[in-house]
C-alpha cells in the first residue's frame, strides 16, 4: 500500500512504534525552535535536567513576542536567552529580527525534516514540505537533549484543493473556509495533507499561510508536497540545495478527504471572537473600522505586505481609521524599504512598526473601547487584543487594506468598482530574500558562554509524585473552547512574569474569575471543570505549570486540545475526560474525589476512574493515555520523570564498570 507524504517523513524519523492511527510513536527531531515567552522555561529546564549541549541538527532561539522591552524583566529574559543559546549551542535571533516562524522559514526550514517548536504555529513550514509540530516547552527541552518526541499517530486527512483562486480571493480565504467548515476543534488529532491541482497553483508563502493557521483548527500539523514552487522559494532564500522532492504515493490511503474548490472562494472574514466565526466579507460590510493591522506569522511576510502597499500607493487611508503594518521579519521590512514601499505606505497614513508579534497578544496597539479592529492575524479570542470586550475580525491583507481605505468593512471587489484604478494586486515574491543577517547569531559566533540570570529569572517548580488520594473542590467550572489565553493571558502586564512562576500564577484564569488564584491557594488545590476543547490555542506550558503551582490536581473536561493535554501530563495534573451528563451534574464548589488509589491505577493502565461528587453521586471518567504518559503523570511531571530516567540509565551504565 502506498504512503501519504506524512507517513513517509514519519517513517524516515521513526524510532519507536508503528504508524497505526492512535498508536504512540516516537520520532527523531531534526530541528527545534523556541521563542522569548516559552524559551526561558525551555532553557531553565534544560539546565535543571543537567544537559549541557543541544543534540539536534539545529536549534533556534527567537526573541519576537515582547520586543518593545517595556520592562527590564523582558530585557532580562532576552539577555538570558542569548546567554542560553550561546552556552548550549543554539542560533539566536535578536529582538526585532522577526517572528520565529517567519525567520525560521527564511533561514532554516527544510523539506523532509522534522521540526518541534514551543509555539503553536510551528507547523508554518509545512508549506515547504517540513513536518513541523508545536509542543510545550519541556517537550522541546527533552528533544533538544536528543530524545525522541512521542505522539499519538494522528489521522491523516487529504485536503484536495481543486481549481484556482479567483481575483481578490487569497490563501487566507482557503484556511478561513476550512475553519468555517471544520470549526476550531475539527482538526484535533489530525494532520492535514494538502494535495491536488489547487495546491500546485499556490506559491510556497501562500501555502505557509494555510499551514500556519491549520493550528486554529486544532490540527497536529498541516503539510504540502514539494514541487517547483518549493524549489523556487528555497532558491530565493538562497538555500536551493536543501530542496527535496516529496510527494504522497498515487495509491496513498487517507483517513478522510475534504475537497475545497479554490475557484468558488470569495473574500472571507472571521467575526468576533473565534477564528471559526467565518462569513463572506459582504455579510458584514458597512461596519465602521477604527483600526487595521497587517502582520503576524500568518500574513506578515513581504509577500503579504506588498499587495497592501500596492493598494495604498498614491492613496490615503480614511481619517477615521488607524493602520499599522507590523512585518513578520526585519528582512521583509528591509526589502520593502529598499524598494520604496515603506515610504509609500507611510505616505498613505500607515504607522510602520518593528517586526514583532506584539499586537497579536495585546502588546501594543490595543484597540479603543467599543471599537472594531481588522487584523490579518490568526486568533481573535475575546480579550487577546488587550481589552476585554474587543471586536477583532480576521481577514486577508487585501480585505484589511480595503477597509483602511474605506473606513469600513468592504468587499474589496466592491471597492474596486468604486475606486478608479484599484485592481487585485496579485501575489509576488521578491527576486531574492537578500536582507541582512546581522541579527542572527550562529552557535559558532556565540558571544556568551555562561548563563546570565537577572532577578526576574526564577526556578523551575517541581511537583511531587502523584498521590494515592486525589480529592478537592471543583474550584472553577468553565464552558467550551476555553483558550490558554483565558488560563494565562499573554498581555504585557502578565507576560513579563513568564520566567517567574509564583508571580505569574497569581493571574491564573483571572480572565474567567479573578478570585480563582487566591481561592486555589487557600484551598491548597482542587479541580478544574470544563466543556469541550479545553486549553485550545497556544502551546504555553504555563497554562499547566501555573495551575500546578497553585495545587490543581485534576482537570475534568469533555475534551482537551492536543498540546494542552500533553502539558497537563508534563506537569503532573490528571486530565480526566467526562461525558455531558457528568459535566452537567458537577457544580462549582462541589467536593470531588477520585475513588481509586490514583497512583496505582494510573501506573497500572486503568482507563476508567470513578469520581464521587459531594460524597454521594458517582460518575465514570476516562484517562486515555499511553504508558509513557502515565509514568510521566505518576512521577509528578516530565522534569522529574526525565531526571529519574537519566539516573536509571546512568546507574545501568555504571554497573558493568563497577563489576
Ligand atoms: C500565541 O500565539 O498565543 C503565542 C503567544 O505565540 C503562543 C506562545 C506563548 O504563549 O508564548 C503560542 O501560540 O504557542
Ligand atoms: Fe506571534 Fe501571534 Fe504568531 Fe503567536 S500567533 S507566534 S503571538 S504572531
Amino acid at each position: 500500500m502506498g504512503q501519504t507524504l506524512t507517513e513517509k517523513i514519519l517513517d524516515d524519523h521513526l524510532v519507536e512504534g508503528e504508524l497505526e492511527t492512535g498508536e504512540e510513536i516516537g520520532i527523531e527531531i531534526d530541528q527545534v525552535l523556541t521563542q522569548d515567552t516559552t524559551g526561558t522555561m525551555v532553557w531553565l529546564q534544560f539546565e535543571a535536567m543537567g544537559l549541557d549541549e543541544v543534540q539536534t541538527e539545529l536549534a533556534a532561539q527567537y526573541c519576537d513576542h515582547q520586543t518593545y522591552q517595556f520592562d527590564f524583566k523582558n530585557t532580562d529574559d532576552h539577555r538570558f536567552l542569548r546567554s542560553a543559546a550561546g552556552t548550549f549551542g543554539a542560533h539566536f535571533s535578536r529582538p526585532g529580527n522577526g517572528i520565529c516562524h517567519n525567520v525560521h522559514r527564511e533561514n532554516f526550514a527544510a523539506p523532509g525534516k522534522t521540526l518541534l517548536g514551543s509555539d503553536s504555529h510551528t507547523p508554518t513550514p509545512g508549506g515547504l514540505g517540513q513536518l513541523a509540530i508545536g509542543a510545550g516547552g519541556i517537550d522541546i527541552t527533552v528533544a533538544m537533549g536528543g530524545a525522541p518526541y512521542y505522539i499519538e499517530m494522528p489521522e491523516i486527512v487529504n485536503v484536495r484543493l481543486e481549481g484556482e483562486l479567483p481575483e481578490w480571493a487569497t490563501a487566507k480565504d482557503v484556511i478561513l473556509e476550512m475553519l468555517r467548515r471544520l470549526t476550531v476543534k475539527g482538526g484535533v488529532g489530525k494532520i492535514l495533507e494538502y494535495t491536488g491541482p489547487g495546491a500546485e497553483s499556490l506559491t510556497a508563502p501562500e501555502r505557509m499561510t494555510i499551514t500556519n493557521m491549520g493550528t486554529e483548527l486544532g490540527a497536529t500539523s498541516s503539510i504540502f508536497p514539494t514541487d517547483e514552487e518549493t524549489r523556487d522559494y528555497l532558491e530565493r532564500v538562497g538555500r536551493e540545495d536543501e530542496y527535496v522532492e516529496l510527494q504522497p504515493d498515487d495509491d496513498a490511503e487517507y483517513d478522510d478527504e475534504i475537497v475545497v474548490d479554490l475557484g468558488e472562494l470569495e473574500p472571507l472574514i472571521a467575526t468576533p471572537s473565534m477564528p471559526d466565526n467565518v462569513v463572506p466579507v459582504s455579510e458584514v460590510a458597512g461596519a465602521d473600522v477604527d483600526q487595521v493591522i497587517i502582520g503576524s506569522c500568518t500574513n506578515g511576510a513581504y509577500e503579504d505586505i506588498l499587495p497592501v502597499a500596492k493598494m495604498l500607493e498614491g492613496r490615503e487611508i480614511a481619517k477615521t481609521t488607524e493602520m499599522i503594518v507590523a512585518p513578520g521579519s526585519k528582512q521583509a521590512s528591509e526589502i520593502l524599504a529598499r524598494e520604496g514601499w515603506v515610504a509609500e505606505m507611510m505616505a498613505a497614513g500607515v504607522n510602520f512598526s518593528e517586526a514583532t508579534c506584539g499586537a497579536c497578544i495585546g502588546i501594543g496597539h490595543v484597540p479603543a473601547s467599543n471599537s472594531v479592529s481588522l487584523r490579518t492575524f490568526n486568533r481573535n479570542f475575546e480579550g487577546r487584543s488587550g481589552i476585554e470586550d474587543d471586536n477583532v475580525y480576521l481577514c486577508s491583507p487585501e480585505v484589511a487594506a480595503a477597509a483602511a481605505l474605506a473606513g469600513e468593512i468592504v468587499d474589496p471587489r466592491d471597492l474596486a468598482d468604486e475606486l478608479e484604478g484599484l485592481e487585485d494586486p496579485g501575489f509576488e515574491l521578491p527576486d531574492e530574500y537578500d536582507g541582512s543577517k546581522a541579527d542572527l547569531i550562529a552557535p559558532e559566533e556565540a558571544v556568551d558562554d555562561e548563563l546570565v540570570k537577572g532577578p526576574n529569572i526564577g526556578d523551575v517548580p517541581i511537583r511531587e509524585e502523584l498521590s494515592a488520594d486525589v480529592s478537592g473542590e471543583a474550584l472553577l467550572k468553565m464552558g467550551d473552547n476555553i483558550t490558554t489565553d483565558h488560563i494565562i493571558p499573554a498581555t504585557q502586564d502578565i507576560l513579563m512574569y513568564r520566567s517567574n512562576v509564583p508571580k505569574l500564577s497569581e493571574f491564573t484564569l483571572s480572565r474567567v474569575d479573578d478570585t480563582f488564584a487566591e481561592r486555589a491557594m487557600e484551598a491548597g488545590g482542587g479541580f478544574l471543570v470544563a466543556g469541550e476543547n479545553y486549553g485550545q490555542g497556544s502551546s504555553r506550558e504555563h497554562a499547566a505549570l501555573c495551575p500546578m503551582y497553585l495545587g490543581i490536581e485534576g482537570v475534568l473536561a469533555q475534551s482537551f486540545a492536543r498540546i494542552h493535554r500533553a502539558n497537563l501530563f508534563n506537569f503532573g495534573i490528571v486530565p480526566l475526560t467526562i461525558d455531558e451528563d457528568t459535566y452537567d451534574a458537577i457544580e462549582q464548589g462541589d467536593e470531588i474525589e477520585i475513588v481509586d488509589d490514583v497512583y496505582e491505577a494510573v501506573t497500572a493502565g486503568q482507563e476508567e476512574f470513578t469520581v464521587r461528587v459531594n460524597g454521594e453521586e458517582e460518575f465514570t471518567t476516562t484517562l486515555d493515555a499511553s504508558q509513557r504518559e502515565r509514568d510521566i503523570l505518576a512521577a509528578g511531571g516530565k522534569l522529574s520523570w526525565t531526571r529519574a530516567q537519566a539516573e536509571e540509565t546512568a546507574g545501568e551504565g555504571a554497573s558493568p564498570a563497577d563489576d
